[in-house]
């Protein structure tokens, strides 16, 4: 029971008559995270389309004069050039370099941002940041719930809703106002899973049920069904799930979003001195994808990620936390993510971590696992 405080997206009701079978709570808001097949979950969206009640990517929105100034001074990540229609993958970081959120920034118009948040209350931050410096913005959260397609499939599904035109005239993180049967949204080429896909943006909140079983049954001829962010296919493929495979005094370098902070640049944020000297000292850990060794990994078939993290020991002294830890379809063994000193983070060493009473040896992989992004088919 978790009361009136964790609030419900217009697709919960959808969601729940689809059969969803746990949920977490991501920014106060319940997100289904499966629907009770995990295996069939994943073969969906790597081989079909699944569709996402994504609700819980709540915006941010900063309108007025100095919206794209202050856009920019929360961002690490330069948004020169950022127009309206293209979106920007944008880590913010607080006074001292720790990662605080790591959201997708888009552009509507040339004074009116959203910031697509990840788990924190970046609203709080960044009212109170605009409120101190007097900037000229009005920062709020509003009505609008992403509901994301995912999959090989989606683009033929988006072309069927949307038409070849518009589908064909939309690059990755291209974004266009328009709407489904007059349910307006904001269609992006987006999403948190490398098959390709695309985020439908509703911007009226109570024709969640309608939007959903639309999509649903257009999407019926390409085998579409429900399914939530993927915890395997996003391990499998290298995207940072914020506050899951970091803890609250991660820097963008150690989470390995160093190639996303521009300290070069003319531009000023929140976290670049600190970030500066962070790089100076030398970065301390690093998050690095893991595979399980022993035989006995393969009992992380089916599993959901780790409650929470557990120690990881080098020669017996603990070096630093095995953060996720899923079954991988694809490489057909366990693999995790653990963030670990640097003494640690070398490739082929060896881990030791101890899950439900039980040991389980992990080595460092030899790179990211990092699956490329499906590529957009020419239109
Ligand atoms: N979509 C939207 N909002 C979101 C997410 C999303 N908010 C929460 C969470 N996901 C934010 N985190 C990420 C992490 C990675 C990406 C997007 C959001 C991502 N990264 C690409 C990559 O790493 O290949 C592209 C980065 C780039 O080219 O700029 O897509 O998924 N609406």
């Amino acid at each position: 029971m978790f009361g009136p405080r964790v609030r419900k997206s217009p697709y919960h009701e959808a969601t729940v008559a689809a059969g969803v079978s746990a949920f977490t709570v991501y920014n106060h808001m319940y997100m289904p995270i499966s629907f009770g097949d995990p295996a069939e979950e994943y073969r969906r969206l790597t081989e079909r389309v699944a569709l996402w009640d994504v609700a819980a990517q709540r915006q941010i929105e900063i309108v007025g004069g100095d919206a794209a100034a202050f856009t920019q001074y929360l961002s690490a990540r330069s948004l020169g050039g950022l127009k309206p229609g293209r979106a920007r993958y944008a880590p913010i970081c607080d006074h001292e370099g720790n990662l605080i959120n790591d959201p997708v920034a888009l552009c509507l118009d040339d004074d009116r941002f959203w910031l697509s948040i990840a788990d924190s209350d970046l609203g709080l931050w960044a009212k109170a940041v605009a409120a101190e410096r007097g900037a000229d913005v009005r920062v709020f959260e509003p009505d609008v719930s992403p509901l994301a397609i995912q999959g090989p499939r989606a683009e033929d599904l988006a072309v069927d809703l949307f038409g070849a035109e518009v589908v064909g005239a939309l690059g990755f993180f291209h974004h266009v106002g328009t709407d489904l049967d007059g349910i307006e949204l904001v269609l992006c080429r987006s999403g948190w899973s490398k098959q390709s896909g695309f985020e439908l943006f509703l911007t009226d909140g109570s024709r969640g049920a309608e939007l959903w079983d639309t999509v649903m049954a257009a999407g019926a001829r390409f085998g579409i069904g429900p399914g939530a962010p993927n915890p395997a296919e996003r391990v499998e493929s290298g995207l940072l799930s914020y506050g899951s495979d970091n803890d609250s005094t991660t820097n963008p370098f150690e989470a390995g979003l160093g190639r996303w902070v521009d300290l070069d640049g003319e531009h000023d944020f929140i976290g670049k001195a600190a970030l500066r000297r962070l790089l100076e000292r030398g970065v301390e850990r690093s998050l690095v994808n893991v595979s399980f060794v022993d035989a006995d990994g393969s009992r992380l078939a089916g599993v959901l990620p780790l409650e929470h993290p557990r120690s990881a020991r080098l020669d017996g002294q603990v070096v630093g936390e095995l953060r996720n830890a899923v079954w991988s379809p694809r490489l057909g063994h366990g693999i995790g993510i653990a963030l670990v000193a640097v003494a640690a983070a070398v490739p082929g060493t060896c881990l030791v971590v101890e899950i439900d009473g039980d040991s389980f040896s992990v080595v460092v992989a030899p790179e990211p696992f990092g699956t490329p992004r499906r590529p957009i088919p020419p239109s």
